[in-house]
């Protein structure tokens, strides 16, 4: 009966290739895993296309950004809490406009608020900050304003380019 015999020939391949499957199956699996866990892994940091960290009392990030829009992926590795405000403003970082209490005074109409991390951040804490706008070519100046962190030193020069 060779119709019989094939079937039993069929048969015997299918129970081959099932182990055949088996380990492909599981060895994709295996491979989804790790893919889907390194994955996990990297998105565990704030989101964002600039890194930006505060110290005491440091502001840090690139010195030179690209025009257009970008979101800070901001850290606070401080001990303390502090911010993160980008102003694009004319004036150095070193010489912005005072308020009477010896901080920066963030509504002169010198400064121009493009990005700010909101709520002071707390040591550890991550935030992503998007600027508000897409980001002229010219001169900026990130700062952490909570008292007194502007005169510690926390403003750095940044420039915009095409
Ligand atoms: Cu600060």
């Amino acid at each position: 009966m060779p119709r019989l015999e094939h079937m039993e020939s069929l048969s015997e391949t299918w129970t081959d290739m099932k182990g055949t499957l088996l380990i492909v199956g599981g060895t994709l699996l295996v491979a989804v895993l790790a893919v889907g866990w390194s994955l996990a892994v990297r998105s565990t940091g704030p989101a964002g296309d600039v890194v930006a960290k505060t110290t005491n009392f440091r502001v840090s990030m690139p010195r030179i950004l690209r025009a257009g829009r970008h979101t800070f992926a901001y850290t606070n590795e401080g001990s303390v809490p502090h911010e993160l405000l980008l102003f694009r403003t004319d004036l150095p970082g070193d010489s912005l406009p005072m308020k009477t209490d010896g901080n920066v005074n963030e509504e002169s109409p010198l400064l121009h608020n493009v990005a700010d991390s909101g709520n002071a951040t707390v040591p550890g804490g991550t935030a992503a900050v998007p600027t508000k706008e897409a980001l002229a070519p010219g001169h900026y100046v990130a700062v952490c304003n909570l008292p007194g962190h502007y005169h510690l030193g926390m403003r750095l020069d940044v420039t915009v380019v095409r």
